[in-house]
């Protein structure tokens, strides 16, 4: 039975990769971080007895404390566990939240990567592990080329691509240093029922469904023209197995090849709740009006605004899927959203107490 460690387990990937990799039968071991709060929704599937799939056996799931900014709780949980992959989806993942803790951004996502890349390099385990990194289209930025793929030139806009550019090459130097099978898939958006409520598409999905059943008033969004190439985060941690499979360590940029903007992605989200929206106005005077009521249900708040942002990310999978045979349009962009409105409808109908204002979202 193969042995896979994942850091970020609690995470929207990290959730999805250990039900696939359980799914496979493997034995799965995830670190999470000790927090006030309940931290581990997205494993309930797996967690809660009833709910596992009669593919998961939940036996085969071990979570363990740890940090990857913790260097001697990642080496030693490394060195028990021996694992033969690991997985490193941990970070602070927010690009928005990067400009706010650049610092943090840069120790989460550079030097944890770091950190356990040289655990299985001093633990002796370079022949043994396979280790991919979560890398991100974010590297690409103010993008050099369009589409980009894995010869596109990297110009980062964040303090998240920054740090994020770091993992990219250490895990390479690795690679080239001292042979490991050490990979990066550049991973473009992807989306779930399971994004984080902060990220643009969860929150206008959320938002769609608390207007729609009278929960909430108005969406406040930042830059409306942003375009993005959107995936489904199921079909992507696929993606992550099949690069640790492939018999080369090599790196691969993960996308659909389809852009649309965050307009658009309001305007089918809304739709789907049935509200046709009509778009009025220019800049931070845009609105999205309910044609229906005659109603504001999208504004835009220049809070959400990024310092630098990134205006367009198209993604070139034609390595994944001649090497790897991967799918790209598994999902389609129309089918991503409908099932994240579906999960969201589902979830607002379930909401005892409402928050007053959801104004904290970013
Ligand atoms: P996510 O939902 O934000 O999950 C991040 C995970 O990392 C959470 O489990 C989080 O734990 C954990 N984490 C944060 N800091 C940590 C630390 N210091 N030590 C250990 N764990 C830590 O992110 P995601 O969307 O699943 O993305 C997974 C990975 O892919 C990330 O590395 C992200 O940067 C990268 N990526 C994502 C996308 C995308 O579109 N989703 C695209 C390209 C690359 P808590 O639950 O305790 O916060
Ligand atoms: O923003 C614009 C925003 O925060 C997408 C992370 O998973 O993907 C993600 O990073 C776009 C940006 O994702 C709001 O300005 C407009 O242009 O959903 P996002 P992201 O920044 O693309 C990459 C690949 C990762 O690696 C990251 O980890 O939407 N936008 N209005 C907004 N964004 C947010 N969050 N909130 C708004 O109100």
């Amino acid at each position: 039975m193969k042995k896979a460690l994942i850091t970020g387990v609690t995470g929207q990937d990290g959730s999805y990769l250990a039900e696939f990799l359980l799914e496979k039968g493997y034995e799965v071991h995830g670190i999470i971080r000790r927090s006030s709060s309940y931290n581990q929704e997205r494993l309930e599937d797996i967690l809660t007895e009833e709910e596992a799939s009669v593919l998961v056996n939940n036996k085969n799931f071990h979570l363990h404390y740890g940090d990857v900014t913790d260097a001697l709780n990642v080496t030693r949980l490394i060195g028990e566990i021996q694992p033969d992959e690991i997985y490193n989806l941990a970070a602070q993942s927010h690009v928005r939240v990067s400009f706010d803790m650049p610092g943090y951004t840069l120790d989460v996502d550079a030097k944890g990567t770091l950190n356990i890349l040289e655990a299985v390099r001093i633990l002796g385990l370079t022949d043994k592990t396979r280790v991919y990194q979560a890398s991100t289209s974010e590297l690409f930025g103010k993008v050099q080329e369009v589409p980009q793929k894995e010869t596109t030139p990297f110009y980062p806009r964040s303090p998240y691509g920054v740090a994020k550019i770091y993992g990219f090459w250490i895990t390479k130097n690795y690679r080239e240093s001292y042979n490991m099978f050490a990979v990066n898939g550049i991973l473009f958006n992807h989306e779930s029922e399971r994004r984080g409520e902060t990220f643009v598409t969860r929150k206008i999905t959320l938002a769609a469904a608390r207007i729609a059943q009278g929960k909430q008033k108005k969406l406040l969004l930042g830059n409306l023209d942003s375009l993005r190439d959107w995936g489904y985060a199921k079909d992507y941690v696929e993606c992550m197995w099949l690069i640790l499979q492939h018999e080369k360590p090599e790196d691969f940029v993960i996308a659909t090849g389809e852009m649309h903007s965050v307009r658009e992605f309001a305007d089918l989200a809304f739709k789907h709740v049935g509200i046709e929206i009509e778009w009025i106005g220019h800049g931070i005077e845009e609105k999205g009006i309910n044609k229906a009521t005659g109603e504001i249900v999208v504004e835009v708040d220049p809070k959400f605004f990024r310092p630098a942002e990134v205006e367009q990310l198209l993604g070139d999978p034609t390595k994944a899927r001649t090497l790897l045979g991967w799918n790209p349009t598994r999902t389609s962009f129309e089918d991503l959203v409908r099932i994240m409105v579906a999960a969201d409808m589902m979830k607002v109908g379930n909401e005892d107490i409402v928050k007053k204002t959801f104004d904290y979202v970013i």
